[in-house]
C-alpha cells in the first residue's frame, strides 16, 4: 500500500529553514515502494521520450541529460506521486497554504558520466504565475552526492527583491525566443553573482526531498560519477495566493509545451488561480 500521508510531523526548524533560506531537505518523507515505482516509470519515460522532452546531451557525448514535462499527464504513475502521495501535504505545510493545487511536473535525469550543468537560475523568470505560495519539490529516485549532480541553492536569494531573465538549459531546447521577450534583468556571471555567498548543498538517500522557493538561485553540475545516475522529479504546487501572470516570455508558450495539455487548458485571465482539470486541486484531497 503506497502511503499517502506524511509519515512524521514537519519540525520547526524545517519549516523556518525553507522560509528563511528558500530551500532545505526534508528527510525520510517517501518509502521504499514509492521510489522503487517512480524509478520504473522514469526508466520507462527514457525508453520513451515525450513530444516535449529534451536531451540536453549532444549526441556525440558521453552520459545523458533528459529534461520533461507535464509526464503526469501521460503517466499513471507520476500522476500518484504529485497527487496521492504524501507531497501534496508537504507543500501545504511549508507553505502555509490551505488549497494547493499542481501546476507541473518536471523530469531531470543526469545519467552517469553526464557533463551538462544545469545553469544557475531561478524559477519563476520562466512560468506564468505570481504569488508566493509557489513551491517545487525535488524528488530523486537515486542517492544523490555532491559529485553525481546534486543541485545546489544560493541561500536567501528568494529574499533579494532580484529576478533575472531565463536562460535556456539546452542550446536547441526552443525555448530561447521565449525567453528574449521575458524583459527581467540579465544575470551577472556566475562566480561574480556567487562570490561571498553561502550556498545550500545536500547529497540525499531516495525517500529524502529538497524543497525549493520559485525565486531561490539554484544549479547544478553534471553526474561525473559511474555508478551513480540522477533520475529526479521536480513537482510544482502552488497554494492560495498563487495566480496567473499574464506577462510574455515564459516556458507555457512553446506550443510543444501547450500540446502536451487538453485544448485551452493554459488560458486564464491575469490574476486568476489555476484551477482546472491539466492544473487540478491536490489539497486538501477530495
Ligand atoms: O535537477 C537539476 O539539475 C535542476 C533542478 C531545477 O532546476 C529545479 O528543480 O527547478
Amino acid at each position: 500500500m503506497f502511503s499517502s500521508r506524511l509519515p512524521r510531523p514537519l519540525t520547526a526548524a524545517e519549516i523556518s529553514d525553507y522560509r528563511e533560506g528558500g530551500a532545505a531537505v526534508i528527510r525520510g518523507i517517501l518509502a521504499q515502494d514509492w521510489i522503487d515505482r517512480m524509478g520504473r516509470a522514469v526508466d520507462r519515460i527514457l525508453a520513451n521520450p515525450g513530444s516535449a522532452g529534451i536531451e540536453y546531451t549532444p549526441k556525440e557525448k558521453s552520459g545523458r541529460y533528459y529534461g520533461d514535462f507535464f509526464v503526469w499527464l501521460r503517466d499513471p504513475d507520476f500522476k500518484d506521486l504529485m497527487m496521492a502521495s504524501p507531497l501534496p501535504e508537504l507543500a501545504a505545510q511549508l507553505m502555509g497554504a490551505r488549497r494547493v493545487s499542481f501546476f507541473y511536473d518536471q523530469l531531470l535525469v543526469k545519467e552517469p558520466g553526464t557533463a551538462e550543468p544545469t545553469p544557475l537560475h531561478q524559477d519563476l523568470p520562466y512560468w506564468p504565475v505570481k504569488g508566493e505560495h509557489i513551491m517545487s519539490v525535488w524528488v530523486p529516485f537515486d542517492p544523490v552526492r555532491f559529485d553525481s549532480g546534486a543541485v545546489q541553492y544560493v541561500y536567501g536569494s528568494h529574499k533579494w527583491g532580484k529576478l533575472y531573465a531565463p536562460k535556456s538549459f539546452g542550446k536547441d531546447s526552443g525555448f530561447a525566443p521565449m525567453y528574449s521577450k521575458s524583459g527581467f534583468l540579465t544575470m551577472p556571471p556566475e562566480t561574480e553573482l556567487l562570490e561571498g555567498q553561502r550556498v545550500l548543498k545536500w547529497e540525499t538517500e531516495p525517500g529524502d526531498v529538497i524543497v525549493h522557493h520559485p525565486r531561490t538561485l539554484h544549479f547544478s553540475h553534471g553526474n561525473a560519477r559511474s555508478d551513480l545516475r540522477r533520475r529526479a522529479v521536480a513537482l510544482r504546487y502552488l497554494g492560495d495566493d498563487a495566480c496567473f501572470d499574464a506577462r510574455p516570455g515564459t516556458f507555457m508558450e512553446n506550443p510543444k509545451v501547450q500540446a502536451l495539455l487538453p485544448s485551452g487548458q493554459y488560458e486564464f485571465k491575469d490574476g486568476e488561480r489555476m484551477i482546472n482539470e491539466a492544473f487540478p486541486l491536490v489539497w486538501p484531497r477530495a
